[in-house]
C-alpha cells in the first residue's frame, strides 16, 4: 500500500475504533470494579480505564453516578453511563451472550444466582469492610464470627450451584463466580495483615477447592489486585474516617 493510503486508513480507522470503545471508572483496589474488569476480559472486550481519586472525586463520576457516586461506572460508547457492579455484569453479558456466558440459561437458575448475589453485597461485604475499619477489638472479633457465618452460608451455596463441579458456573466460571471471586485478592489480605481465614479448609472444604481453582485461572490471576494495592486501598478508606473523639483524659 502506498504510504500515503496507509497514514489516510489511520485517520480513518483510529477514530473509528475509539468511539466505539467501552470506558471504565475505577479504583485499583475496589472489589466491584475487579468483577467488571473480570467480565470484560472474559468476554474479550476492549476498554478504556480510567482511575478515579475516591478521596478527591472527579466531575465524571460525580456528574455519572451522582446518587451514590462511587464506582465502578461502566461508559457504553456512546457514553451512556451503567452503575452497580452486579447490573454492569448482567448487561455485559447480555451485549455478548455467545461469548463466555455468564448467567445459567434456566430463568428460575439465574433468579437463585442473583438472590445469592444480592445476599453477598448485602451482608457479607459491609462485615468485610467493618472489618477492616473498626477500632474496636471485640467488634472486630465478633465480625470475624459473622464472616465465619457466611462462609459457611457460601459453602452451602456453592454444594448447591456446582452440582460437584469446579466453579459456581459449573465447568467454568460464571456470574456467582466473578460476584465472590471479585473478593479474593481482599480475602488473601486478610489472610496475611490480619491473620483471619474467611475461607478455611477445615470449615469450607468445597470451597477452599474453589479459592484454589479461581487462582490458578489465568483471568482471575489478572484482574486481582496485588497486596501493595490493597494496603493503599485500605490506608485510603482510614484515611477518611473521623478522627477519634478526645476523651478527657487525654485532654487534661
Ligand atoms: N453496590 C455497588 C458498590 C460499589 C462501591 O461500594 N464502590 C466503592 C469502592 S469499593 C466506592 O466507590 N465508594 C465510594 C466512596 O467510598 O466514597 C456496586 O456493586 O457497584
Ligand atoms: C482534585 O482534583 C482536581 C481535578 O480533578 C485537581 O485539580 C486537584 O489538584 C485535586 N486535589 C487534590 C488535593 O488532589
Amino acid at each position: 500500500m502506498h504510504p500515503s493510503l496507509i497514514i489516510i486508513s489511520y485517520l480513518l480507522i483510529i477514530p473509528m475504533t475509539k468511539m466505539c470503545e467501552m470506558k471504565l471508572l475505577g479504583s485499583a483496589g475496589s472489589a466491584f470494579v475487579t468483577r467488571v474488569k473480570f467480565v470484560l476480559q472474559l468476554k474479550s472486550i476492549e476498554y478504556v480505564y480510567i482511575e478515579e481519586d475516591l478521596c478527591n472525586k472527579s466531575e465524571l463520576l460525580l456528574t455519572s453516578n451522582p446518587v451514590f457516586q462511587r464506582v465502578p461506572v461502566l461508559f457504553h460508547s456512546n457514553g451512556q453511563p451503567m452503575t452497580e457492579s452486579l447490573a454492569i455484569m448482567e448487561y455485559l453479558d447480555e451485549l455478548k451472550p455467545d461469548v463466555h456466558p455468564l448467567l445459567p440459561s434456566d430463568p428460575s437458575d439465574r433468579v437463585q444466582c442473583r438472590v445469592l448475589a444480592y445476599t453477598f453485597d448485602t451482608l457479607c461485604y459491609p462485615w468485610m469492610k467493618e472489618f477492616m475499619l473498626t477500632r474496636e477489638k471485640e467488634r472486630r472479633e465478633e465480625l470475624k464470627q459473622m464472616l465465619v457465618q457466611g462462609s459457611v452460608m457460601l459453602e452451602e451455596a456453592f454444594v448447591k450451584f456446582s452440582k460437584g463441579k469446579t466453579f459456581f458456573g459449573g465447568d467454568d466460571i460464571g456470574y456467582l463466580d466473578i460476584v465472590v471471586g471479585g473478593f479474593l485478592g481482599w480475602i488473601k489480605f486478610y489472610e496475611v495483615v490480619f491473620n483471619f481465614k474467611v475461607i478455611e479448609e477445615a470449615r469450607n472444604p468445597r470451597l477452599a477447592e474453589w479459592e484454589k481453582s479461581m487462582w490458578s485461572h489465568e483471568v482471575a490471576r489478572s484482574v486481582i489486585p496485588s497486596h501493595e494495592i490493597h494496603m493503599k486501598f485500605l490506608n485510603m478508606l482510614i484515611g477518611r474516617l473521623p478522627p477519634l473523639p478526645v476523651s478527657a483524659s487525654d485532654a487534661a
